[in-house]
């Protein structure tokens, strides 16, 4: 066999089977984990988005097709601190995506053809708050659009707790599903944060063939309800989850942090690249703004799919009426 280059300009290469004489093409695309250190809360969006440029071109260096940054990107995780005006909290939203503080993202990214994603606070125009996120493709196209299902908290301060995790009060829930695109050659499809740890989450786009999930997070190192559950607990439920649902749906899954120290607020690390058998393949060490470039070939999502995860013809959906029909928990009597 030998490699020819396929004129998508995407880094594919075609291998040609001197024996068989056609073409598969393999659908790589490389994929650039664009953890941000910590943002502090006096930390300006102008700031942020220079440093989101830095890791942009560090990652065109490094080839990257495609650059995924984490949750709320733009801001500090601000949903540790209560306002009790909650309109005071709209100064973390954007009421427009992009906008003119955010387009020198979107400029660079065309400039550099590369695709990307990332998550920011959403203010609609009427007045909808969500936990969302963009995929927009490497021409420019805003192709995805994802609102964070699974949030995490409580609404009203609580005493108890070490820190505030106030998701609850300053979002609704995500009321666009789980969408997959199909863009780019391959499929995609995004979640955020605290969806990676509900497998519901990777069957639904599992369930319409998605061979990458775009995943950022913000995940504070210590269990705000019981100390003992510090980083290694919490890094070890990280992997859990990123690894079951890769394997399970047979997807590559990008999971990108916020890390670091803001405020005096601890976030772990744990920015990392799971392939579709649930290995993980590149972690990137430390706290700090950083790239983890990795090609990623997304017909190695194939087999899987094909075999022990084909689900057409080995689910049994006749005995799944629960997790649609049902929310908490009903013991038998
Ligand atoms: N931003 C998050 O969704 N954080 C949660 C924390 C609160 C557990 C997470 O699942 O990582």
């Amino acid at each position: 066999m030998h490699a020819v280059a396929c004129g998508s300009g995407r880094g594919c290469v075609c291998w040609v089977p001197g024996d068989i004489g056609r073409l598969n093409v393999a659908r790589i695309i490389t994929v650039a984990a664009a953890q941000l250190g910590p943002i502090q809360r006096a930390e300006s969006r102008a700031s942020v988005i220079e440093r989101m440029l830095a890791l942009m071109d560090k990652a065109h260096r490094g080839g990257a097709d495609l650059i995924v940054y984490p949750e709320l990107a733009l801001t500090t995780f601000f949903p540790r601190w209560h306002c009790e005006d909650r309109t005071v909290a709209d100064q973390w939203f954007e009421a427009a995506m992009p906008n003119p503080t955010v387009q020198p993202l979107f400029d660079r990214a065309r400039t550099l053809k590369m695709a990307m994603s990332f998550g920011y606070a959403e203010l609609t125009g009427v007045g909808r708050h969500f936990n969302s996120s963009v995929l927009v493709d490497d021409a420019g196209r805003m192709v995805g659009h994802y609102r964070k299902i699974h949030l995490p908290g409580h609404v009203e301060f609580d005493p108890e707790r070490t820190h505030q995790h106030l998701e609850k009060r300053y979002f609704e829930p995500g009321d666009l599903g789980f969408p997959v695109w199909r863009s780019m050659g391959g499929l995609f499809g995004m979640c955020i944060c605290n969806d990676r740890r509900w497998p519901e989450t990777f069957r639904e786009m599992g369930l319409q063939g998605v061979e990458m999930v775009l995943l950022g997070f913000n995940t504070p190192s210590v269990n705000s309800q019981k100390a003992a559950e510090g980083l290694e607990e919490r890094m070890f439920h990280h992997r859990l989850s990123l690894q079951a649902g890769a394997y399970q749906n047979a997807t590559w899954v990008v999971a990108v942090a916020k890390a670091g120290t803001e405020d005096g607020h601890h976030l772990m690390g744990g920015t990392m690249i799971v392939d579709p058998d649930g290995h993980i393949v590149a972690e990137l060490q430390g706290e700090e703004d950083g790239v983890l470039i990795h090609p990623c070939d997304l017909d190695a999502s194939r087999f899987g799919k094909e075999t022990i995860f084909d689900f057409k013809r080995h689910r049994r959906i006749e005995h799944y009426g629960r997790i649609t029909g049902q929310v908490g928990v009903i013991e038998p009597d």
